[in-house]
């Protein structure tokens, strides 16, 4: 397939999910997380496209947030959640040049750094409001979080959280070979279990602390994981997994996103045909109504209609253009 044909078929895949999901800014039955990272699918696509569509579906649902959501979210016990929409809002803002999106993005960075860092276990960031473990799922995307604040701002600290978080992961949370572990508990037991939205967010980070600073040894890190994933977890072959749950369905959208990131800075390119071999697949095994499901390489069924799992594969589709 040419440029040209990836980009219309992304688009055919978002405008299936769009007529079964969206309406007035809402999609049908996202709640808070699914609802941020539905978003930034939609970011996906607009940075990627330059389709003024999506910049008024961008503004449309950012006007649900407030509504709905409101302007701080310290009433979400999951520090991720929050740090997942102040991601979207600093992309809203670079993608747009409206400062306004900024300064949400920082007073909720602020307000859940604020409750949810501290010293113990060397750095990093508690999961929620209860403290028990310090999870890959806030830190990783909170030095992301940072490192956007760092670039809307100009603050420097913004970079040293960006990079104390991103530093204390790997010292913590990583393998020598780029396996990403799920979290440790606040008596420092390390649960291993790995997850495609982990890898990603790692990658994530420590690209964009390569790309603010130009300290090689960032790219490095991202690499051993971007390796990890497609070498080592999945042999080069099709995601057709992380099915179950309500959240996991939507993990693989967020690797994507920042997997793309990192090919296109380091020009590693096998990692975006990768992607497109995935989002081939699913393409293959889309329903009658064009829509995906998280199962890659399974026939998704007619009946699918969780809007986060089907998030997944659409996402894919635009970062592998
Ligand atoms: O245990 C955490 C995390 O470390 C792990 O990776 C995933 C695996 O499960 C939870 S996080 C899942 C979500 C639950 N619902 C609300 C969301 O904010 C939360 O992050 O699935």
């Amino acid at each position: 397939m040419t440029k040209e044909e990836r980009i219309l078929r992304a688009k055919e895949c978002l405008k299936a999910y769009n007529k079964v999901y969206y309406n007035k800014g809402d999609f049908f039955k996202a709640d808070f997380w699914d609802y941020a990272e539905i978003f930034e699918m939609i970011l996906d696509a607009y940075e990627i496209t330059k389709d003024e569509e999506y910049k008024a579906q961008l503004i449309e649902m950012q006007g649900y947030v407030m509504e709905r959501y409101k302007e701080t979210w310290e009433y979400n016990p999951y520090n991720d959640d929050i740090m997942w929409l102040t991601i979207a809002h600093a992309r809203l803002s670079l993608l747009t040049g409206e400062k306004k999106y900024a300064e949400i993005a920082k007073k909720n960075f602020d307000l859940t750094y604020e409750r949810a860092y501290d010293e113990n276990l060397g750095g990093g960031m508690y999961w929620r409001i209860e403290k028990r473990g310090k999870n890959s799922c806030i830190t990783s995307p909170a030095s992301i979080a940072a490192s956007l604040l760092y670039k809307l701002f100009g603050d420097e600290s913004y970079l040293e959280k960006a990079k104390s978080l991103a530093d204390w992961m790997t010292e913590t949370l990583v393998r020598e070979d780029g396996k990403v572990y799920d979290n440790i508990g606040i008596h420092g037991r390390i649960q291993e279990k790995t997850w495609t939205y982990n890898e990603g967010t790692y990658i994530g980070a420590n690209t964009l602390i390569y790309i603010l600073t130009g300290e090689g040894k960032y790219l490095l890190n991202a690499e051993k994981a971007a390796s990890y994933t497609k070498n080592i977890m999945y042999e080069n072959g099709i995601m057709n997994d992380e099915g179950e749950g309500g959240d996991q369905p939507g993990f693989k959208g967020i690797l994507s996103r920042w997997l793309r990131l990192f090919a296109l800075t380091s020009g590693k390119e096998e990692y975006i045909k990768w992607l497109r071999l995935n989002a081939e697949s699913a393409y293959e095994n889309r329903n009658s109504k064009g829509i995906m499901g998280t199962m890659l390489a399974t026939k998704t069924e007619e009946n699918e209609y969780d809007v986060f799992t089907a998030s997944s594969a659409v996402a894919i589709s635009f970062n592998s253009i």
